[in-house]
């Protein structure tokens, strides 16, 4: 397999200015015919031949300024048609046949339930014609679709309808994009769905059409999509001065897709879970999932196709400031502190394991094998976190300047992360130089700091050091901005400097550094507020000061952070202690006592903001408490999560009864309150399951027999699994009976089963596997059983057997045959290795290799990183 390097980037020596495509759609064959108007760049002057990117084409005919080339003036093999002989200027069309209904690997275009689409990013544009298939060639697009009318009543491609027609039982229309973009951004659907139209008015008076569409049996769950859609669009007018610029707006709904949604211009193709959305069908995250999705893939519109990326190494220029955007716009749409929790919840418990583990990789990379492989957390999550710090350095105002002229100055180019970064730096003065090296050093930076107390005053001492990660063994220190406060004994920051200022950011971006606070003392650290950085922190606190942080901290994130450091404490010893379960059961019921109090205080502020209690209260995941033991013995941490939930359930019965009971809603809403006030009741009642309260099963039944929305329905049924009470089976039969026409409410139904935590799990996942429902060329199914199984359910994943390596084995060869995408993807389930306890980790070795013998080029890079 080709790797290609960030050092060997080079210019392509011609532009495509125009590309005409007629895209002439048969059942089983498909003919793709292209022009493309060649220009040679002025810096390459002698250079006559080109390479054309084309993947399993079969060429029919091949043809420069109307002239046919014979065999001679070109060569067509490896996936690249190289043609010399170019002019300055020519036209060099193309005939190839495709065969959409094979492929199966879901890019370039296929078949998703009887519709056409494309998914073209990063690569697949190749798989449509020959192209060079590169993010820097930016062209204009005119795209002429043909199909049966009867059965594609609907051809859509970027841009507007310019001109259509019909031809016996067959009609065309043909599209165009007025606005050049890279061959990624190309999207097609043919099809027959329904639509939900609105419009929207920019700020300077146009107005745009907005269409959404889906299968006609869906097109009650679109409003929702629509909503976010016209909030992201006002949003990025007023945060961002950024208005839409085409004419219409398309989304497109499809049941088989490898990720999220894809941003093509004007035309985004969206997993159907990521923009359908009711209450009876769709979970109150799926709700917030839709939203956030809707607009991250608007917001690309600008953050990404006026101004692209240079090469896939500038990734994270796209899609970690689009990221950022996202994020801030789902925080001014609900809670901030609760979604800022919710965003530091997923990276350090996603982000931070992949950038310690085989898999890490700087933001911007500097080599891959398959780029698909980087479309990473680090990339996206951790990428954000950087466009996150420098819109700290450089404040609200600054940072709107510094953005402004990002798009000013690079609209309708192909540009790189030092580009962003150096507008960033014209506008503020700073020198980022150093700052950069976020974005080539890999490894999440651990941030120690020990506080003394002195006739000075109080200090902060703080030393960092970034871990070794493959490729990398040695690290410089990076730019950290340390957001602190210092809480006195009332639980108030008390004033640091002479301005009088009760909050600051110190930066740290030495390998060790002291900051002194003349004439404080006796105070309370509360570090890195707003997860000001990317960064492991440690410190020593003393007893009762994460009590005091999580009861008196202004700083939602602070007082998250104070309530894993306890918890996990509590954990860390009963996975370390001696004795068997019996024992862990005593030692479990006397950390729960210990905590009982605190936790009490939390419960009872719960009025306050249910939804912020609720991430207070939820335990650390089982996965999350592995990956703070090396080596990892998975059945102990198993045993002593299970404990501690089972002890907490206990000790504070009364107050989870009461909390099932007093948030029971009479009405459904679907506002963020009712949202916290759902999710902290669900939390609740899996508490009291885990306690073995005798009221658990009747209230889950009654939730599920009766439910206001899905959100209930699902906490009722997961309660009722994942706890093994006796209404489990007969639930779960009635729920398939309910929902087995909805496909999105089905997957959420194995994904219950699939992660039903135990070792004794492995058989039922398997079984699961035969039910007629499931299909492995549904990428949505296979993440609900074989990605809640790996990543979710680690005591039966990690079964001493070794059973559950077997069997992850066999799904992702299974997988891989037909979707090496989303096989690797599945197949980061296994970075882990290199932590396990020897006897696992011999198994798991032993039959990825196994795997990784047949693997597609996409899985084997996978397996080749985690297993060296
Ligand atoms: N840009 C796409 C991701 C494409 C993934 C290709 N393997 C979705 C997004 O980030 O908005
Ligand atoms: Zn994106």
């Amino acid at each position: 397999v080709k790797t290609t390097r960030l050092d060997e980037y080079r210019s392509p020596a011609y532009r495509v200015d125009e590309v005409r495509l007629d895209v002439d759609i048969h059942d089983g064959v498909t003919t793709v015919s292209s022009e493309l108007v060649l220009q040679r760049h002025a810096d390459a002057a002698g250079v006559s031949s080109m390479t054309f990117n084309g993947e399993g084409l079969s060429l029919r005919s091949l043809a420069l300024d109307g002239v046919v080339l014979n065999e001679a003036s070109y060569r067509y093999e490896a996936g690249l048609l190289t043609v010399d002989g170019l002019p300055e200027r020519c036209t060099l069309s193309s005939v190839v046949d495709i065969e959409p209904e094979k492929n199966t690997a879901l890019e370039g275009l296929y078949l998703s339930k009887g519709m056409y689409c494309t998914q073209c990013e990063a690569e697949g544009f190749r798989h449509i014609t020959f192209f060079p298939d590169r993010p820097d060639v930016l062209s204009r697009f005119t795209t002429t679709v043909r199909a049966d009318r009867a059965r594609f009543p609907l051809l859509l491609s970027n841009g507007n309808p310019v001109a259509s027609g019909e031809d016996g039982e067959r009609h065309w229309v043909t599209w165009e994009d007025p606005f050049p973009k890279p061959c990624y951004l190309f999207a097609l659907v043919a099809g027959d769905l329904a639509c939900l139209e609105d419009t929207f008015n920019t700020m300077s008076g146009r107005e745009v059409a907005l269409r959404l569409y889906a299968e006609h049996r869906d097109l009650d769950k679109l409003d929702h999509a629509m909503e976010s859609l016209k909030q992201a669009m006002r949003w990025d007018e007023q945060t961002y001065g950024r208005e839409y610029d085409l004419d219409i707006y398309m989304i497109v709904a499809v049941s088989h897709f490898n990720m999220g949604a894809m941003e093509n211009k004007g035309l985004n193709i969206f997993n159907t879970s990521c923009v359908l959305a009711h209450p009876a069908t769709t979970t109150d995250a799926g709700f917030q999932r839709v939203e956030s999705v809707v607009a991250h893939e608007y917001f690309h519109n600008w953050s990404g196709n006026r101004v692209t990326c240079r090469d896939w190494f500038q990734l994270s220029l796209k899609e970690g400031f689009t990221v950022f955007r996202d994020q801030e716009f789902s925080a001014d749409m609900n809670s901030a502190a609760v979604k800022r929790v919710e965003d530091v919840d997923f990276l350090v418990n996603h982000q931070f394991p992949e950038d310690q583990g085989p898999m890490a990789h700087p933001v911007r990379p500097s080599e891959y094998q398959k780029i698909d492989n980087f479309y990473t957390l680090t990339i996206y999550e951790k990428g954000a976190e950087i466009v996150r710090m420098q819109y700290h350095l450089l404040g609200a105002e600054g940072f709107r300047k510094a953005t402004d002229l990002y798009f000013e100055r690079f609209d309708g180019q192909a540009v790189t992360c030092d580009d962003f970064v150096a507008c960033m730096e014209e506008v503020s003065g700073l020198d980022l130089s150093k700052f950069k090296r976020w974005y080539s050093q890999a490894g999440t930076p651990v941030l120690s700091v020990t506080a003394t107390q002195d006739e000075h005053g109080y200090s902060l001492n703080f030393r960092q050091q970034t871990p070794p990660t493959p490729g990398q063994a040695e690290k410089l220190p990076v730019v950290i901005p340390v957001r602190i406060a210092l809480l006195d004994r009332d639980g108030e920051p008390v004033i640091l400097d002479e301005q009088g200022r009760r909050e600051v950011v110190l930066i740290v971006d030495q390998q060790e550094q002291g900051f002194v606070f003349p004439g404080v003392s006796g105070v309370t650290p509360s570090l890195l507020r707003g997860f000001s950085a990317p960064v492991v922190l440690q410190h020593d606190y003393q007893d009762g000061q994460l009590e005091h942080l999580l009861a008196h901290d202004s700083d939602g994130y602070c007082r998250w952070a104070a309530s894993r450091e306890l918890y996990f404490a509590a954990l860390d010893r009963l996975v370390k202690g001696e004795g068997g379960t019996a024992n862990v059961a005593q030692a479990a019921e006397q950390e729960a006592n210990q905590l009982a109090a605190v936790l009490d205080q939390v419960i009872a502020r719960a009025g306050e903001d249910a939804a912020q209690a609720a991430l207070l209260l939820a335990l650390p995941s089982e996965v999350a408490l592995g990956d703070r033991h090396v080596p990892l013995d998975p059945g102990r941490v198993h045993v002593a999560h299970r404990s501690l939930r089972r002890a907490l359930g206990h000790a504070l019965q009364s107050q989870w009864l009461e909390l099932s009971e007093s948030l029971l809603a009479t009405e459904l809403q679907m506002d963020g309150v009712a949202m916290g006030r759902r999710q902290l009741r669900n939390l609740a009642l899996e508490y009291l399951a885990a306690g073995d309260h005798p009221e658990a099963e009747r209230i889950a039944v009654e939730l599920f027999e009766l439910p206001l929305c899905m959100s209930e329905e699902l906490g009722a049924l997961r309660t009722l699994v994942h706890y093994q009470l006796p209404g489990a089976a007969q639930a779960l039969a009635q729920f398939e009976k309910r929902w087995k026409d909805e496909a999105l409410v089905m997957d959420q139904w194995f994904s219950v089963q699939a992660s039903a935590g135990g070792t004794d799990q492995v058989e039922r996942v398997r079984g699961l596997l035969q039910h007629p429902a499931f299909d492995w060329a549904t990428p949505n199914r296979v993440r609900s059983v074989v990605g809640a199984f790996a990543g979710s359910n680690p005591a039966a994943f990690h079964a001493e057997d070794g059973s559950g390596y077997r069997l992850f084995a066999e799904m992702l060869a299974k997988v891989d045959a037909l979707n090496p995408q989303i096989a690797a993807r599945i197949a980061n389930a296994a970075a882990r290795l290199p932590r396990l306890k020897a006897e696992l980790q011999g198994k798991l070795r032993a039959e990825l290799e196994s795997v990784k013998k047949g693997a597609s080029a996409n899985l084997s890079e996978v397996l080749g990183r985690v297993l060296s």
